[in-house]
């Protein structure tokens, strides 16, 4: 028998931290789809650099609490997956917060670029969807449930192309 069910847990299994609130407009998709799939999440504002002694102890803790999967979102000079990754045994899934100067390509080679030994699982600027998938996927690694629940997401992402098709055709 393997860990208990993220869908049976009441405690949060997903953290969801951002730089700043004003990633929130971004952050909520990865929040949209662990609600959708009924996955368990906590969201908090940790900054690498304005606040970093919570941020060590958020990494330092997170598994200790129940975390299983970190989503961090951050922009600009984009630390705090990096830093979070470095104090974690948790997979860290970072996203790239797209601000207004540099379109998010600064946030993306600030998350992406990461030194051998420290991964963090870099999904696309802006790509909190993506990033919430990618950690109802790694729990469905031992989760019979969730896997089921991201098979039957994935067929209804091909009824969809095929409508799609199918209504070009008309
Ligand atoms: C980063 O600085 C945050 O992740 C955010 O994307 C950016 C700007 O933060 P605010 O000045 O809007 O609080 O650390």
């Amino acid at each position: 028998m393997g860990a208990m069910s993220p869908l049976s847990s009441s405690s949060p299994v997903v953290g969801v931290v951002m730089g700043s609130d004003s990633d929130w407009s971004v952050m909520r998709d990865a929040r949209d789809v662990l609600e959708e799939f009924g996955v368990p999440y906590e969201v908090e504002v940790v900054s690498a650099h304005r606040t970093p002694e919570k941020m060590i102890d958020y990494g330092r803790q997170a598994r200790g609490r129940g975390i299983r999967v970190i989503i961090a979102g951050a922009g600009g000079a984009a630390h705090l997956p990096g830093m979070l990754a470095a104090v974690t045994e948790l997979p860290v899934i970072g996203v790239p917060v797209p601000l207004a100067r540099l379109d998010g390509l600064d946030s993306l080679l600030s998350i992406v670029q990461m030194p051998g030994g420290v991964p963090v699982a870099t999904v696309s600027i802006g790509g909190a969807k993506n990033a919430g998938l990618l950690a109802v996927q790694i729990l469905g690694t031992s989760d019979e449930a969730l896997a089921d629940a991201m098979a039957a997401y994935q067929v209804g992402l091909a009824d969809t192309v095929a409508e799609k098709n199918d209504a070009l055709k008309k």
